[in-house]
């Protein structure tokens, strides 16, 4: 049976760091799933309204060959009843996040990955403030 990953992100203002943890989760195993943070969930996250709204991060992660699935993700709560849904054997996310998801180990494997340095869509903002 095909080994299924799951990753979890907003993913605004799409940049070579997503693409970077995106293609790598996928090695991980065979079908990748991507849950994006709804707008409301991340405002809850970083008290502010992602750049692009949620149908359109959805549609922008749809479009990559190595996702399989998207889907909202509504709240932080619900990642194990994200991981059953979608049979998931892996959760990765980048190292920002270590240590915060090891109770998910309960249900799949975790695993954190290096973030890619120097990238973020908070930066970029400010970049495009500037310009
Ligand atoms: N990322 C990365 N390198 C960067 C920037 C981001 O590897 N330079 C990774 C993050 O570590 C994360 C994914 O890309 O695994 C998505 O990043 P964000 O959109 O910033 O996700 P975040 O808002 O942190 O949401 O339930 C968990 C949260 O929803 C994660």
């Amino acid at each position: 049976m095909a080994k299924r990953v799951i990753t979890f992100g907003t993913f605004d203002v799409f940049h070579i760091g997503h693409i970077n943890i995106l293609e790598r989760a996928k090695r991980q195993g065979d079908y990748l799933v991507v849950g994006v943070s709804s707008d409301q969930l991340n405002f809850e996250k970083k008290q502010r309204y992602p750049v692009y709204p949620q149908d359109q991060r959805v549609r922008i992660l749809e479009a990559l060959r190595f996702v399989d699935e998207v889907f909202i993700e509504e709240s932080l709560a619900l990642k194990p009843t994200y991981i059953k849904q979608y049979q998931a054997e892996v959760l990765v996310m980048g190292d920002d996040w270590a240590g915060k998801f090891n109770e998910m180990q309960k249900y799949c494997e975790v695993i954190y990955l290096p973030r890619t340095p120097s990238i973020s869509t908070s930066e970029i903002i400010e970049v495009v403030k500037a310009l």
